[in-house]
Formats: structure tokens, sequence, C-alpha cells
């Protein structure tokens, strides 16, 4: 087999990528470890900033999110509870777009299959060859036999827990991390949403997020220890604790129901640099994590896939391998500044467990400044709804 662009990971950066590709006219095969089901079955991100809603148009698969999709001008911050808005249109003339990842990638797959792409599924041992050469290759097994896959460049998309970051030796390699001594317990349930935005909950108990997906279907987040697993959660433990932090106007306002999906993520904020190695291009959570709080996770790996598709863009149009020069300085210079402002989030809404009665008033006073002081809300805003690419 031969293509332009070996795809590894058939998440959202990786269909993105490919999808983007196709637009332009250029080749890839996308190398997926799990089925198609699988994927779609994993519950994740719920907010996409402006910048991945235009690249959604830009690849074709905008339709139903526009349909679909919910436009949000602003959310809501509790403090106890005390609420205020943030404003994102008044400060920064955006808005984003509250549509699930699932639908997200369930979009892509369809568009790849529509255009005749070429997405393998179930695809074991995926291993790059050959990086720092002009003829890269990879090989994996499927169906019980070993294949090979001949390219022009390798665009590492298989998540935190994919191969193609190890690719990177490890003495050329830097790695960033920072983990939270804390998780998110999320449930998804067949009930309207609690608001008609986000509510993000700082409550002396710990963290809570009130999400959705449509008119009826919510998603909400209790902040937990990381010892906690979901079996220790029934729905009416979850239900009790989530009305415990947040305001008293919107926990009598929930409607509660039986839990659809019920999951413990752990927080982390990782970075890995470089992010290109000869022929592989890292993309999305292969290459950096940040803790969900500010919803930049998949929005950060879609800037990635801009780079980096404008990159190839560029090399195989114009013969100008300029932007596959700077991609790695490019998209870490976004990254880190996401990175930041998921940290800043994260360490303004959880409690902590050994935070000091120091931090504790610090973490108020944080919190009043950005209540009453518009400069300090036009800067969260700018974050929130994404950095210019
Ligand atoms: P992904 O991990 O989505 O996709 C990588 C793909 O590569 C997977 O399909 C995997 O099966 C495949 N793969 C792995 N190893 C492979 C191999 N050896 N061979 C072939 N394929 C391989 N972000 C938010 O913005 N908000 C959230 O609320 C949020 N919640 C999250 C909850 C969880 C539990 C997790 C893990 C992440 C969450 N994220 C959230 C972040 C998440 O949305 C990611 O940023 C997003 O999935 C990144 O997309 P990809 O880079 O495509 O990585
Ligand atoms: C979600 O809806 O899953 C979601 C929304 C905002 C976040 C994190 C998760 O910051």
């Amino acid at each position: 087999m031969r293509t332009q662009v070996a795809i590894i990971g058939g998440g959202p950066s990786g269909l993105l990528l490919s999808q983007l590709l196709h637009s332009a006219g250029i080749e890839s095969v996308v190398l997926e470890r799990r089925s198609r089901d699988y994927v779609l079955s994993r519950i994740r991100a719920g907010v996409l900033e402006t910048g991945l809603v235009d690249l959604m148009h830009e690849a074709g698969v905008g339709d139903r999110m526009e349909r679909e999709g919910f436009v949000h001008d602003g959310t809501l911050l509790a403090n106890g509870n005390e609420q205020f808005r943030i404003d994102f249109k008044a400060l920064t003339g955006r808005h984003v777009m509250v549509y699930g990842q699932t639908e997200v990638t369930r979009d892509l797959y369809e568009a790849r299959d529509a255009a005749g792409g070429t997405v393998i599924h179930e695809c074991r041992g995926v291993k790059p060859h050959d990086l720092d050469t002009a003829a890269p290759f990879v090989t994996f097994l499927h169906d019980g036999k070993v294949n090979r896959l001949d390219c022009d460049f390798v665009a590492g998309c298989d998540g935190y827990h994919g191969p193609s970051r190890q690719e990177i030796p490890t003495a050329e390699r830097t790695e960033y991390e920072k983990t939270y001594p804390f998780g998110w317990l999320g449930v998804l349930s067949e009930t309207p949403p609690v608001a008609d935005e986000l509510i993000y909950a700082n409550s002396e108990r710990g963290f809570a997020l009130c999400s959705m997906r449509n008119d009826s279907l919510s998603r909400y987040y209790i902040q937990c220890d990381l010892s906690d697993s979901p079996d220790d959660w029934t729905d009416e433990m979850f239900w009790d604790e989530l009305k415990r932090r947040i305001p008293e106007e919107a926990a009598d306002r929930l409607v509660t129901g039986p839990s659809i999906e019920k999951s413990i993520a752990p927080l982390r904020s990782f970075v890995c640099e470089p992010m290109r190695w000869g022929r592989l291009f890292l993309c999305g959570d292969a290459a950096h994590i940040v803790p969900p709080t500010g919803a930049k996770g998949l929005n950060t790996a879609a800037s990635d896939v801009h780079y980096l598709f404008n990159a190839l863009r560029h090399f195989y149009h114009d013969r100008d391998d300029e932007g596959l020069e700077k991609y790695s300085e490019t998209a870490l210079a976004r990254i880190w500044k996401t990175e930041r402002f998921s940290w800043w989030f994260s360490s303004l809404m959880h409690r902590y467990p050994d935070q000091s009665g120091f931090d504790l008033r610090m973490q108020q006073a944080e919190l009043a400044f950005l209540r009453d002081n518009e400069a300090a809300q036009k800067a969260m805003a700018e974050s929130y709804v994404g950095l210019p690419y």
C-alpha cells in the first residue's frame, strides 16, 4: 500500500486532518486501533472554539453541527451560592458552540466514508519506520496479516497512550507534566440541562460543572478523589453531591435521572517537545494534554491539525516546506497558552487537598477580581472562545 500521509489514530485529530487533506486533493490513510463503535462510544469534550467550528466548515462537515449545536454567548461561574456570568459576545464579539466530540467524530467518519476515504480499524502493532528518511513507512497487523504502508509523512494522531510520541528518541524529547490531586466524575443523563449555559462551580465541597449535549441530554461533572471509581457512586449519591456544589436556585431546578454513562477522568497537564521528528508530526493528545476545565483538549488538537494541514498543503501544492519546518514551534506557541489557561482555570475552580488558609483567600480574591473586573473577564473570555490560530 502507498499514500501521501499515513495517519495513526482515528480520533478527531486524525479524522479531521484526513478530511482536510482530502479537500486539498492530498491522499491519506487512517490506521485506527479500535473499532468505529468503540471510538464513537467514548464520551469526551463538549465545547468547540470558533476555530474548530471554522475548521469543520472548511472540512465540509459543519452542517449538522450548525443544525444541532448550541451557540453559547457566555458561561456562568458560581462561587458557593454566588453566581456571575462571563459574556463572551460582549467581551470578544465571539461565541462557542456546544456540540459533543462524539458527534464531531461521527460527522468526520461519515464524511470520510462519503469521500471514499480509507480508515482501517482494529489495526494492531502500528509502527512507523525510517522517519529520518524521505521514504518512511508504517507497518501494522490487520486481519491476521502484516501490512506495510509506504508514505511521504506520518501524522501521529494516536492520543496520549499511542506509540507515535515514543518514536522521538528520549534524548531528543522533553516532556513537561503536572498531575492534579483529583479527578472528574462525569455523568451523562437523558434529562434537560439545568441552565441555558454551562455552570462552572467552585464550592467548599469541590468543583462541579453543569454542561449539556442537547435539550434532553445533559453532562455533569464533580471533582472526586483519585482513589474513587465510578462504582463507588450511585446515581443518587452523584445527584445529591452535585446539588450541594451548585447554587441553590440551580439545585432546586435540577432534573435528575438515571446515568447512561458514568466515568472518571484523571486531570493532567502534559506537553511533549518537539512535536516533529523527521517525517513524523504529532497532533493533539499524542503531544499534549490539558485538564478539561477550560474545554481545551479537543480544541488544541484542532489548532495542531490546522497548522499541519496547511503546512502539508503548501508542501504538496507549492513545494514549500516552511510550514513543516516551523510546525512544532508554531503549534507549541499556542499550546502553551492553552496549557496556561487550563491550569489557571483549574487552579481557580477546584479545592486542593493541600490548600492553606492563605491559598483559599487567594482563590476567593481571584474569583472576586474576575467577578468585578472587565479586563480580567475579557482575558478569560479571549482564552475560552479560543486564541487566534
Ligand atoms: P484521541 O485520544 O481522541 O484519539 C486517538 C486515537 O488513536 C484513538 O481513537 C485511539 O484508539 C487511537 N490509537 C491509540 N493508540 C493507537 C495505536 N497504537 N494504533 C492505532 N490507533 C491508536 N477535552 C475537552 O475539551 N473537554 C472534555 O471534557 C474532555 N474530556 C475528556 C475525557 C477523557 C476521559 C479523555 C481521555 C479526554 C478528554 N478530553 C476532553 C480531551 C479529548 O477530548 C482529547 O483532547 C481529544 O480526544 C483529542 O483528540 P485526539 O488527539 O484525536 O486523541
Ligand atoms: C463537556 O460538556 O463535556 C465539557 C464542557 C466544558 C468543559 C469540560 C467538559 O470545560
